[in-house]
């Protein structure tokens, strides 16, 4: 292993905003000295940086090992993991600056807020603070918490959940061992489809350290349901944030119509009241975003990407997750970069890449609104829930950054999707229904529809133009032989 940076000589430290111990009154650093409470940014290096730099240090062992090897330098195990590394840094490693509000309970982060790339505030201050600032939530916000649960209590319910609602089935693996390049030449999909037995076997093993053996590389469960393992945070009870569910239901409102008999369907239904009795068969994306549970293996690196529904809510229940985000992305040429080679790109210069550190009890807020750029590292098995959220005070540019998306699909990670024609038209009918929902003191019934216009449109139009592409893509060659006419 090479030398370690000084940073990694730091012991276990207090929790957030906790005093400097005794032992530490001879530190040189001065923000270290007795009676002194040391900055968030500070608590969290003595906390991780020594788990991180050895984890930095076995993605190069790995490397360095498959170095030669045209098996192994041609998997994606390979490829990630020299991403991985190099967005690690190759010195100091590079923590996003942490602002946190004026007389937070937290202290204080690292930078202002003005010069934060994240911000850390407590559940009440977040309240607070978003609804002041309602549509100029433009950095990633940390709610630092303590878990409801010891780790290992989640873990259990998780592997049980998963036992009794998924043994019998196959489970969406990310899968590093497989190649880069299919046979063709062409880029190889990372996940495959796993017996659910199979995944969690290798589950309960945790992974301790990295190595190349193909059948033991860290696995990553990007595409699991919600097992209700815990409450989603608070904040997602204010009405604002209840957009999404609203146009999902009005889309499964649609579907469900179908189901009844032709004298008992309405126009435009919104809910179907009552209880839901019968099932329908729909494409099920969005449901499927607005909460899901994760759970990846030490050393699992998912490539940069943001999401498509951009506004994404995430909380540890165990682990260590380090949320790598790009500040400085749209100031250069990395923007067309990231645009072409979406989950393969990194920055030119990696050391633009910066960590945000999650550990239990954490929730990570990438606002409604902002295509966030992420790459999440897993620097210890972690499990975490999430879901996908709209705001209304910002639908504007969510729709805007829809359409960003669909012009440039690689940066996605996700299924186009399905349901997006639908949920514009019924989210078009909803801001007309209800405008007042989407003003504020800023922006007046007018000047928002104006806005709302224009992004509708704009957004249509290029869905339209991805739908036309993909179809093209899609046609069947002609058949020489003649159809059989229908009757
Ligand atoms: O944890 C990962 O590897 C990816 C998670 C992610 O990007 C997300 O939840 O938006
Ligand atoms: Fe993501």
């Amino acid at each position: 292993m090479d030398n370690l940076p000084e940073q990694e000589k730091h012991q276990a430290s207090p929790g957030l905003g906790e005093q400097v111990s005794e032992q530490e009154q001879s530190c040189p650093d001065p923000s270290q000295r007795k009676g002194q409470t040391r900055t968030i940014l500070e608590t969290l290096r003595s906390k991780h940086d020594q788990k991180i730099l050895r984890l930095r240090a076995e993605y190069l062992k790995c490397l360095e090992e498959m170095k030669d090897n045209e098996a192994l330098e041609n998997t994606r195990w390979f490829q990630r993991a020299t991403q991985a590394s190099l967005l690690l840094g190759t010195k100091d490693l590079n923590y996003a600056p942490i602002g946190t509000l004026d007389g937070s309970i937290l202290g204080s982060g690292s930078s202002s807020v003005e010069d934060a790339a994240v911000l850390y505030m407590t559940a009440d201050e977040f309240a607070k603070y978003s609804k002041e600032n309602a549509t100029s939530m433009e950095k990633p916000i940390v709610i630092p918490g303590e878990p409801e649960a010891p780790p290992e209590e989640f873990m259990a319910r998780f592997i049980d959940a998963l036992e009794i609602s998924c043994a019998r089935n196959s489970i969406t693996v990310q899968d590093l061992s497989l190649s880069v390049t299919d046979e063709d030449g062409d880029a190889a999909d990372s996940f495959r489809l796993v017996p659910a037995n199979t995944v969690i076997a290798q589950i309960k093993k945790p992974q301790k350290e990295l190595s190349n053996k193909l059948n033991t590389l860290p696995i990553n469960l990007l595409d699991l349901q919600d097992f209700n393992l815990v409450n989603p945070p608070a904040f997602l009870n204010e009405p604002r944030y209840q957009l999404l569910r609203y146009i999902d239901e009005r889309v499964e409102a649609d579907v469900r119509q179908q189901a009844l008999p032709k004298r008992q369907r309405v126009k435009n239904p919104t809910l179907m009241p009552g209880k839901k009795h019968f099932q329908v068969r729909r494409p099920a994306d969005v449901a499927g975003c607005q909460r899901f549970t994760i759970y990846a293996q030490r050393g699992a690196y998912s490539g940069a990407h943001a999401d498509s529904l951009n506004g994404t809510w995430v909380k540890c229940l165990k682990g260590l997750k380090i949320w790598i985000i790009f500040p400085k992305l749209h100031d250069g040429e990395d923007q067309s970069g990231f645009e072409s080679q979406g989950s393969d790109w990194i920055p030119q210069n990696p050391e633009d890449a910066q960590m945000i550190v999650l550990t239990p009890g954490d929730v990570l807020i990438m606002p409604a609104g902002e295509a966030v750029v992420h790459a999440p590292i897993t620097a210890e098995d972690a499990l975490m829930i999430g879901g996908m959220y709209w705001d209304t005070q910002t639908i504007c540019a969510i729709v805007g950054n829809m359409g960003w998306i669909l012009e440039n699909p690689a940066v996605s990670n996700e299924r186009n999707l399905l349901q997006l024609p639908a949920m514009l038209e019924k989210l078009n009918a909803f801001v007309h229904e209800y405008p007042e929902k989407f003003i504020n003191e800023n922006l007046d019934k007018k000047a928002f529809l104006k806005e709302w216009k224009q992004a509708h449109d704009s957004t249509t139009k290029i869905l339209r133009q991805a739908k036309r592409a993909e179809s093209k893509a899609k046609k069947p060659i002609k058949s020489k032989v003649p159809q059989k006419r229908r009757k």
